[in-house]
């Protein structure tokens, strides 16, 4: 195996430039600088719960109310949110890209909508959209886009990290969002833990992992799956993997480069 190149930015745009079709895997570290905060870490608890326990079909099935409540604050946080220097380097690293005749794909675990707000074109998203819904009843499985915020009257005022409004009336399933075709429940369109990912979705990921001749993986723990693969089985066809992250440990010895840092920093300076 050959050694791993940490912060050879010049090596990393011999590869770049020599590249026709680029896989970049994001996760929540892409926008921590935005000030959305990531999963493992600080970030990952909301009011006394912590993130991952809500994200679940049977934490919804249980308790609707308070994962909603959890998914409008989260709402909240994204669409006040900015997208912020690494993701429009790569919005602008893939019009590049376009003109000069080669392709760029962003297959992102994140659900906050930034990659095309910062003018991304060619965009995956695995894990679901904060600003969609699904409609619950199986007869109809409606996917709406909806950017209201609060995303209904019952949560107004309600649901921010910072206060401990637990002794508030719990609010009430008929006050929840409702489906606009059947008025059922609707809940977020997000892959939660044990659920499966859309096929589709799944199908053309699996077809860049298998067909790029460069990966950038960013701000990722790369502990998820099936996402935490696809970034060691491009290693393992022999073709490049470049990892931008704040740690300086890289997640995979088979990858080609590491960048240690904040990517808002490290990914314009690679891409520029
Ligand atoms: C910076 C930075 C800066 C910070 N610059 N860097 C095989 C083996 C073992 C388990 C499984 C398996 N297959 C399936 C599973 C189960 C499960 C799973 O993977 N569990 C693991 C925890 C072990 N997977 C699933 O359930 C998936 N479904 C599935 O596979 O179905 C079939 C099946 C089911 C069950 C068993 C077997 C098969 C679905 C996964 C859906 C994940 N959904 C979530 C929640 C979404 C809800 C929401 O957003 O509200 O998606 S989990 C959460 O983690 C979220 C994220 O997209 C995902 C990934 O997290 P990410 O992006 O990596 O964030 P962090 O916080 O972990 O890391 C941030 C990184 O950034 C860090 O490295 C920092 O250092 C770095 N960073 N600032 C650069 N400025
Ligand atoms: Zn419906």
């Amino acid at each position: 195996m050959a050694k791993r190149k940490i912060s050879d930015f010049e090596g990393f745009q011999k590869v770049l430039n020599g590249a026709k079709n680029i896989t970049v895997l994001t996760g929540a570290g892409v926008s921590a600088e935005s000030g959305i905060p990531t999963f493992r870490g600080e970030g990952g608890w909301w009011k006394n719960y912590r993130s991952a326990d809500l994200a679940t079909p049977q934490a919804f099935q249980s308790n609707p109310a308070l994962v909603w409540e959890f998914y409008n604050y989260r709402r909240h946080v994204a669409f006040s949110a900015q997208p912020n220097n690494a993701h429009r380097a790569l919005a602008e690293f893939e019009k590049k890209c376009k003109q000069e005749g080669r392709k760029l794909t962003i297959i992102t675990q994140n659900v906050d909508g930034l990659h095309k707000r910062a003018g991304s074109e060619n965009i995956i998203e695995l894990h679901g959209a904060l600003h969609k819904t699904i409609c619950t009843n199986r007869k109809c499985r409606f996917i709406d886009e909806n950017y209201d915020d609060p995303i209904c009257e019952a949560f107004n005022g309600r649901g921010d990290v910072n206060v401990q409004d637990d002794n508030s009336p719990v609010v009430m399933k008929e006050d929840l969002p409702k489906c606009k075709k059947c008025n059922s429940l609707v809940r977020p369109y997000i892959v939660w833990f044990g659920e499966n990912l859309d096929h589709e979705v799944l199908r053309k990921s699996r077809e860049l992992v298998e067909t790029c001749d460069l990966c950038l993986v960013v701000g990722t723990s790369s502990v998820v799956y099936p996402a935490a693969m696809f970034a060691p089985l491009v290693a393992q066809r022999g073709m490049p993997v470049a990892e931008f992250n704040i740690t300086d440990e890289p997640a995979e010895q088979s990858f080609a480069f590491h960048f240690p840092g904040k990517c808002g920093t490290t990914l314009p300076k690679a891409l520029g």
